[in-house]
């Protein structure tokens, strides 16, 4: 076998809207909307600066099947950017790109493989001495929605040593959160022969398997809080040996991410703004160039929970903070044009919403102590929890009734040990709140998680 290298990218989603997001300024806005092609530019210069062999696409280059000119035209140019490099490009089309889409018409060049709706293989070469390689298999959709399992039609060439590379746009095992098209088992892919499974269609990054290799890389630009965490594609390296290596190249322009904060030890209301100003110059620090949406989670407790309840005092905050950080970027001078400008400088961090969890001030060891309803209780919770049998005893006896209801009969069973913990948990909380001298009974309130201000 001969060495070679190329980058597995998938799920593009080329000219996403971001649209549902309220409150965003407009010229932030278009740098959103800019950003699934900002992330598509890195990855031609990625494939280009580690002079890949090839690139391969597993599905949903576009985000939708009547995808705008603009979005075919950024492709081209990014193609062509390949080819002036000799850079060839195999792909295949997903749920969001099928091939029946009309307008999906621009031709595409020489260079750039599309594979069609039965699955075929072709011979990809190391571009410095022209060797074969690798054998790619892969399958466009016909059409949106595809239910068949697409994996049986790949077969390893017979007595071929060629290392071999199978695309496919599908849901291995059921994941949860996306459509289950082409809907295939692990043990199908494990069991094809073939060397590296480069898929698409699961946002999340996850190596599925090493031997083959199962991968999805994610999409390249997370999109929304549900898409957290870097994103980007990866660079496989494949020895003479026929192993590969897999580095993970970071491509997005812009972070979604959870963040929390605690209120433990926090008093008034401008020591919590000094703790989020705090937070949000680390998160730009991290993050220098690139545009952070944070949600941040309200956690812990302290004298400030009442305070917080409702959720107006927090959205004010935020909404003060979000003014100072956009004047900070308008007074920076970018434009939504300015992408690569805004990866020479500084970050943005925008708040994208916000949850609270805190909860009420308790003095856990005084309640512990007390000879009360209350005291029991948490003595109770404590020595359950010191032992997990103790707790799957507990909240199997106290659930027994719902067990009657076939539906929640099969939630119950699906709770795992931890799960059963956190009610616990959440039980005391619940219990305590509704005892506490400081809460009148005729307003009980149950451990709070509410959201608001902004995407989601
Ligand atoms: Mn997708």
């Amino acid at each position: 076998m001969k060495a070679f290298r190329f980058l597995h990218a998938a799920d593009l989603h080329l000219d996403t809207p971001f649209s549902g997001m309220s409150g965003v300024p407009d010229r932030l806005r278009g740098l959103l909307r800019e950003s699934t092609f900002a992330a598509f530019d890195q990855l031609i210069k990625v494939a280009i600066e580690e002079a890949v062999d090839f690139v391969v696409i597993s599905g949903d280059i576009y985000d939708a099947s009547d995808s705008s000119l603009r979005a075919q035209l950024r492709l081209r140019e990014g193609w062509d950017k390949l080819g002036e490099h000799g850079i060839p490009v195999y792909l295949i089309r997903g749920n969001h790109d099928p091939l029946s889409s009309r307008r999906l018409r621009l031709a595409l060049p020489g260079h750039v493989y599309e594979f069609g709706s039965q699955a075929e293989s072709v011979t990809a070469v190391r571009r410095s001495d022209g060797e074969p390689v690798a054998v790619l298999t892969g399958v466009s959709y016909p059409t949106p929605a595809v239910h068949d399992n697409l994996a049986l039609q790949y077969r390893r060439e017979p007595g071929s040593a060629l290392y071999h590379i199978g695309l496919l746009h599908g849901n291995v095992d059921g994941q949860e959160g996306h459509d289950a098209y082409a809907p295939c088992s692990l043990r199908d892919l494990q069991a094809s022969g073939y060397d590296y499974w480069a898929l698409g269609h699961i946002h999340k990054r996850e190596i599925l398997c090493e031997s083959p290799w199962v991968v999805y890389p994610g999409n390249i630009q997370g999109r929304s809080l549900k898409e957290t965490g870097p994103k980007g594609c990866y660079l496989v390296e494949v020895t003479e040996n026929g192993e590969a290596e897999l580095s993970f190249r970071r491509l997005d322009q812009v972070l979604w991410l959870e963040s929390r904060l605690t209120i433990d030890g926090i008093a008034t209301e401008e020591a919590l703004k000094m703790s989020l100003e705090e937070r949000l110059d680390e998160l730009r620090e991290a993050e220098p160039g690139r545009i952070t949406l944070a949600r941040l989670s309200f956690i812990g407790r302290g004298p400030l929970h009442g305070l917080l309840q409702s959720g107006a005092e927090v959205a004010e905050l935020l909404q003060e903070l979000r003014r100072k950080e956009f004047a900070r970027f308008e007074a920076a001078g970018l434009g939504s044009s300015d992408v690569e400008r805004l990866g020479l400088g500084e970050g943005i961090v925008w708040l994208a919403g916000f949850k609270l969890e805190t909860r009420m001030e308790l003095d856990r060891e005084g309640v512990l102590a007390e000879d009360s309803f209350l005291g029991e209780l948490f003595r109770l919770a404590k020595r359950t929890s010191a032992a997990s049998e103790q707790v799957e005893e507990l909240v199997d006896t106290a659930l027994a009734s719902l067990s009657d209801n076939r539906q929640l009969r099969r939630l119950l069973q699906g709770l795992n040990p931890e799960a059963k913990q956190e009610l616990v948990r959440r039980a005391e909380e619940l219990a305590a709140s509704m005892l506490h001298e400081d809460t009148p009974l005729s307003s009980p309130s149950p451990p709070s998680l509410r959201e608001g201000g902004g995407a989601s």
